[in-house]
């Protein structure tokens, strides 16, 4: 069974951290409910959901993403780089402690999930504000042994890699060149966002659909031309704390919901 964790928006998500963006006025009414479709997208393409406890005094407990990589054999909880996020990452340890072996980056190693995109064996890893270079030499220590690849991948101008660059079918990214090179990643072919939407490659591919925010029409139009299933979703809200539709989910792999 394919499960999805997910974790309620919380009551201070007014209070996110920021990076790139101003600070705009958030509706968290919206946003739960602009969540609660997220979700319910997720269950319509055959996902089960376990949602996290909520945590009304984490603002960014949402984007769960963050704290974790989830893999056939371990999971990794991370060390997310902005030290008010760091409290997230226990009730998720305990939820994932039931499916997998834990692994757990050490100080002063930081790793977001979202600077974190798998690509079959190989793990690319940006290098950005949230993830330095020994969170992804950590990782590389962690996982080479089980015959992954970890590729350290500078990033700019965004918050994570997968603001930058995501699978949208296999063998096929959909990024935006002007914040990751796009001859990084080999063996790939790329979809390039629309000039005019610089924030839209944060796609989820999932069940052999794509997940996208409403609110990038062209980009989605590129991919529908492609001949990708788009799925599109209301995240407006959620975007004005800088999260996308990667960073609402961890997904994986599992042959019965533990109790
Ligand atoms: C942060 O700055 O950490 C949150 N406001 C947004 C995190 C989004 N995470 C993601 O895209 N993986």
């Amino acid at each position: 069974m394919l499960i999805a964790i997910t974790r309620p928006v919380s009551a201070s998500l007014a209070q996110c951290e920021l990076t790139h963006q101003a600070r705009l006025p958030i509706d968290v009414g919206r946003a739960r409910r602009q969540h609660a479709a997220y979700e319910q997208t997720l269950r319509s393409l055959g996902a089960t959901l376990i949602q996290a406890p909520e945590a009304p005094e984490l603002p960014d407990a949402v984007f769960i993403e963050d704290t974790a990589i989830v893999l056939d054999e371990v999971a990794v909880m991370a060390r997310p780089g902005a030290a008010s996020r760091r409290k997230e990452t226990g009730p998720v340890a305990s939820l994932l402690s039931a499916y997998r072996p834990l692994h757990q980056l050490e100080p002063p190693a930081t790793l977001d999930g979202g600077d974190v995109l798998r690509m079959g064996r190989t793990l690319y890893v940006g290098l950005s504000s949230r993830t330095n270079r020994l969170g992804a030499a950590q990782l590389g220590e962690m996982l080479e042994p089980m015959g992954y690849a970890v590729v350290g991948v500078p990033v700019t101008g965004c918050l994570h890699l997968k603001s930058a660059v995501t699978q949208v079918a296999d063998g096929l990214l959909l990024l935006n060149p002007g914040w990751v090179a796009p001859a990084t990643f080999s063996d790939c072919e790329f979809l390039p966002v629309a000039d005019q939407e610089p924030g839209a490659a944060n796609a989820l591919y999932f069940s052999g659909a794509v997940i996208y925010p409403a609110h990038f029409p062209d980009t989605a139009e590129r991919l529908v031309r492609h001949g990708l299933k788009v799925v599109p979703v209301e995240c407006g809200e959620l975007a004005k704390a800088e999260g996308g539709v990667t960073c609402c989910s961890l997904l994986f792999e599992a042959s019965t919901l533990a109790t």
